[in-house]
């Protein structure tokens, strides 16, 4: 049985990872790691914590080498909105931290996968069905560290044979753990106040298409791309893979199917708005599909119906 390492495991997608991981390996081969100490989160229980900054890499291959791992898959990161505030925090925590995790993964010749995004697209991509391999000259500090990560992993594969591998998440959305400082935070947010106060002001404008997926499709792709056959992938890394793409007014009219008294207004913010702007509208996922079968199971409707029956039972606990 493999053992595996998780970075950033008390973020969005790493506390439910987690519990996802040690459901399929074995509570004892997880090894959550966050930089946070105590915190009320899933990751926490059931299996080995550890107290890690990633950007400690004598730390980083201390904590890997004390469990013997055979995997790494790296999430801490600082996500859009956060990076743009504070671009040399940004590089530092995403660059430092991502070469730590490879070099460990050098060092114990272990797997290694990493998240790119969305964000790793520019401008001057082509916006719709964005293929797999096209322009990336993004322009935030989250995207550039996005694509010099995509080229880093690819190196590491071919200079030192390290099994990396990778997907561009779009935007995630959860009724587990909010996600914090991204640009597609608002399509997570406009459901917890749904259910609250049956209104929501978005922070992205009418008509501002991206990609998004249900975390439950986030989770089984990590999991399906770590255990695909090396010899069918071709990419390896930053595999293009989105379940939905939609706009603000979308998610609404989904809502009101089972809210109808919703209301959605606008207060743009500029710099998210730009940020969504310079992103595709929608993405390509067919290398994805024929490598290692990528199928998402959740559309919008099919998202909107589940995330709404969670909140609402939990909204109406006492
Ligand atoms: C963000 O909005 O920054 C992230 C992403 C698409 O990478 N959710």
């Amino acid at each position: 049985m493999k053992t595996i390492l998780v970075t950033g495991a008390c973020g969005q997608i790493g506390s439910e990872l987690v519990t996802k991981l040690r459901s399929l390996y074995g509570e004892d081969h997880v090894v959550a790691t966050d930089i946070r100490v105590a915190v009320d989160n899933p990751a926490q229980g059931d299996g080995p914590y550890e107290t890690l900054d990633v950007t400690d890499g004598k730390q980083f291959l201390e904590i890997a080498k004390k469990y013997q791992v055979d995997a790494v898959i790296h999430l801490a990161a600082l996500l859009s909105a956060k990076a743009e505030a504070n671009p040399q925090r940004a590089w530092h925590l995403n660059m430092t931290g991502l070469v730590n995790g490879l070099e460990t993964a050098r060092e114990l010749q272990c797997q290694f996968f990493t998240p790119s995004s969305i964000a790793a697209f520019g401008p001057s991509t082509p916006q719709d069905q964005t293929p797999q391999d096209t322009i990336q000259r993004p322009n935030t500090i989250y995207g550039v560290t996005k694509v010099s990560g995509e080229l880093l992993c690819d190196y590491y594969y071919q200079r030192f044979n390290v099994d990396t591998r990778g997907v561009r998440f779009p935007g995630l959305i959860s009724y587990v753990t909010p996600p914090g400082g991204g640009t597609t935070d608002y399509a997570v947010e406009i459901y917890y106040h749904a259910v609250q106060h049956k209104k929501y002001t978005s922070y992205i404008a009418a008509g501002t298409k991206m990609d998004m997926m249900y975390m439950p499709d986030a989770l089984d792709a990590i999991v399906q791309l770590m255990e695909a056959d090396p010899t069918k992938l071709v990419h390896r890394n930053a595999f293009n893979i989105s379940a939905m793409s939609f706009a603000p007014e979308d998610v609404a009219a989904a809502i009101r199917a089972r809210i109808p008294e919703f209301l959605l207004t606008f207060d743009v913010d500029p710099i998210r708005q730009r940020i969504a702007e310079s992103w595709p509208n929608s993405i390509d996922s067919r290398c994805a599909v024929d490598e290692w079968g990528f199928r998402p199971r959740y559309d919008l409707e099919s998202m909107t119906k589940d995330m709404l029956d969670k909140l609402l039972a939990r909204h109406r606990m006492p």
